[in-house]
């Protein structure tokens, strides 16, 4: 079965009310249709709602992050339930952001995983290296470890719902882009893990995306390469042109 290309904007902590407003007006009714791109906006926890009321036909909605547990004291944290309950489709996990400055663990991003399924949330899964594990060319075997982590647990069904988000983390917001054949060749690595874990088949069918430092200027190289089935987008997906310029390129 073909894979239908993700396009998925990481606002990050980006975006006040009217300015939200105005990207969702702005995007609606110029996206290409669901049938073609799954086009994701996922945002602060605060305008989810905001933004699920707002959004046109082809539009879903995610968020960056939750808390796994169903509710509890955990003040300043968002439930997985209201999470969906405020609307949204998807969950992002494992972020190298919340990695690295929230220190999030492999543990952790496997108890969202699963408290992702419960609610019937979407996760877009981010995995990715340190720029010395590539250097001393330890890619796989880093990416390896973050998946067996992430789906410990994980049915066949559930695998099957997941979306990867592959970005290498010495690309997040530097400027620095994967050549599109690195970023392929990486990918292929990630497809060929998933086949070890769940079989070929459902390998085939998991949308795997490729971010960092995506621009309007790379998104269709990158996109040209037979596994990378879309991006995940952080500031260039700030401006509501380029969003759709990259759904676009998607199509
Ligand atoms: C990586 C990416 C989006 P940017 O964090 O998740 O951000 O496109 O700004 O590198």
């Amino acid at each position: 079965a073909k894979r239908i290309p993700v396009i998925a904007a990481n606002w990050k902590m980006f975006k006040t009310k009217d300015e939200a407003l105005e990207f969702i007006f702005a995007v609606n009714a110029a996206v290409p249709s669901r049938d073609e791109v799954e086009s994701i906006i996922c945002a602060p926890a605060i305008l989810l709602n905001l933004l699920v009321k707002r959004e046109g036909e082809h539009i879903r909605i995610g968020a960056q992050n939750m808390h796994y547990a169903d509710e509890g004291a955990f003040t300043g944290e968002n439930s997985p339930a209201q999470v969906k309950t405020a609307g949204a489709e998807y969950i992002l996990i494992g972020h190298s952001e919340r990695r690295s400055l929230f220190n999030e663990t492999d543990k952790d991003v496997n108890l969202k995983m699963h408290a992702a399924f419960k609610y019937d949330l979407a996760p877009i899964l981010c995995i990715g290296e340190q720029l010395d594990t590539r250097e001393a060319n330890k890619t796989k075997e880093v990416l390896d470890v973050q998946l067996d982590k992430a789906f410990e647990g994980v049915s066949k069904e559930q695998a099957l719902k997941t979306i990867v988000a592959y970005e290498p983390v010495w690309a997040i917001g530097t400027g620095k882009t994967a050549t599109p054949q690195m970023a392929n060749d990486t990918i292929k690595d990630v497809r060929a893990k998933l086949s070890d874990l769940y079989g070929a088949e459902v390998a085939a069918q998991v949308r795997i995306l490729y971010g960092g430092s995506v621009k309007p200027d790379n998104i269709e190289s990158l996109l040209q390469e037979s596994d990378i089935d879309g991006a995940l987008i952080g500031g260039a997906a700030l401006d509501h042109k380029n969003f759709l310029t990259f759904t676009k390129a998607a199509k």
